[in-house]
């Protein structure tokens, strides 16, 4: 897996999601606390997205977050990645434990 250089323009972010999953809901609530501007595209609302999200990720279930070509995976693994410090380079971002503030 390769981290874009920190400081060039941050990869697209897309979590395919539904609007009643909880899990989708705690995905959002982790982007959304680290001001991660993201594209969510609603399995249900969009006839093709579904057929979509399963041939690039391989599963079915939502959410399904990418970070440029990178699939992170669910919201388990997009937690997991958090807490092992790989999500902030992942977004061209200084490690956590290095940012000022
Ligand atoms: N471990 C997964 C669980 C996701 C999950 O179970 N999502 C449900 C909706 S809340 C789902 O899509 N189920 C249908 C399926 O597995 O095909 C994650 O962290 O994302």
């Amino acid at each position: 897996m390769n981290a874009p250089a920190v400081g060039g323009n941050p990869p697209q972010v897309v979590m395919y999601a539904t609007d009643w999953c909880p899990y989708c809901a705690r995905a959002r609530q982790l982007l959304e606390s680290r001001q991660v501007v993201f594209q969510e595209i609603d399995i249900e609302a969009a006839p093709e997205a579904r057929a979509e999200m399963q041939r690039r990720s391989g599963r079915t279930s939502v959410p399904q977050i990418f970070i440029g070509d990178v699939h992170v995976g669910g919201c388990d693994d997009l937690h997991a990645l958090e807490a092992r410090g790989g999500l902030e380079p992942l977004l061209g971002r200084p490690p956590a434990s290095n940012r000022r503030g």
